[in-house]
């Protein structure tokens, strides 16, 4: 089965659903009192994310009636990722940047064989930034680029960039010289909550303090537009536990294709399970991602512990 997926086709059909799902999501009109939540105040569901999950699970099985699908919001606790062709949906991802108009905001759509993502592809709907990979084929970001020049103005055209968008990344010299994504998810107490932020205080504080000194770190509230901002060398690392395989997914095939790691959240695990819950993204480099690696895991405050 593995060996009759056509992945062009696929990917061709993903990028135009999720330019159809963008323009639901581009023309909702989203407020906080018509949300809901989910496990607590933080972890936010709308009509949309639903509608575009469904909209999603309909197009995609007309054309692979025999594929599984694994969504957001259709999601059965207990449900595991097999080894057969597997579409994985995260319908909007950002949904709380949704909700309060902050455009970080995608929908993220892949196909997972094996359970390894072979194509992926993220879109965002209020940037119209299309980011997309096909295993062995590299990462692309389409984006919107003028045209004009002083003699001939013309409008705006689709441009296809591929992935990262230096085509020479610098070295990584380490943690005092990263910029990095992290987020605080929708858990707010707890051992997990615990470990973050103690993580957190730990890699933004001075050096003379027993900190890591990083340039920043930054909570964008989307992990594919995490990884693809990794993927693309605007972050150097993306650290995260709790969030699930439908936010990692295409972003973990358009990050590897560009030339990035994925490993353990955790410290020590170099080869971990899409459905693994817990991240460490590091970008593109000549040298220098082993060593990050390593000295990101020796200043993560304990272990967190996510069930799948
Ligand atoms: C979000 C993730 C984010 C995480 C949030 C939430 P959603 O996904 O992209 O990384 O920190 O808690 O899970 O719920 O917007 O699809």
């Amino acid at each position: 089965m593995a060996e009759s997926v056509n992945h062009q086709e696929v990917h061709d059909l993903l990028v135009e659903v999720a330019r159809k799902a963008g323009d639901m999501i581009a023309t909702a009109q989203p407020h906080i009192n018509t949300s809901s939540s989910k496990k607590n105040s933080a972890d936010l569901v709308t009509e949309t994310d639903k509608a575009v999950e469904k909209f999603v699970i309909g197009a995609l099985r007309e054309r692979y009636p025999d594929y599984d699908f694994l969504g957001e919001e259709t999601y059965v606790p207990g449900k595991q990722l097999t080894d057969k062709p597997t579409f994985i949906c995260d319908p909007i991802d950002g949904t709380t940047n949704f909700i309060h108009a902050f455009p970080n905001v995608c929908i993220s759509l892949a196909l997972c064989v094996m359970r390894m993502p072979v194509v992926g592809v993220i879109y965002n709907p209020y940037t119209t930034h299309m980011y997309t990979a096909i295993k062995n084929q590299g990462s692309f970001l389409t984006m919107p680029v003028r045209t004009d020049s002083p003699t001939s103005p013309a409008p705006i055209a689709p441009r296809k960039i591929r992935l990262p968008r230096k085509q020479h990344p610098e070295p990584l010299t380490g943690l005092q010289n990263a910029l990095c994504a992290v987020e605080w998810g929708s858990d707010r107490s707890g051992h997990n909550f615990e470990v973050k932020h103690r993580t957190f205080t730990k890699l933004a504080g001075a050096i003379e303090e027993g900190g890591k000194m990083v340039h920043s770190l930054r909570s964008m509230g989307s992990a594919a537009l995490n990884l693809c901002a990794v993927a693309a060398g605007q972050v150097d690392l993306y650290w995260e536990g709790g969030c699930w395989a439908w936010d990692v997914a295409a972003g973990w095939l358009i990050l590897t294709e560009a030339g990035g790691i994925m490993v353990d959240g955790n410290p020590g695990g170099w080869t971990p399970a899409v459905d693994c819950r817990r991240y460490l993204a590091i970008r593109a480099a000549p040298s220098g991602q082993k060593e990050l690696v390593e000295e990101f895991w020796s200043a993560i405050e304990g272990r967190m512990e996510y069930s799948s």
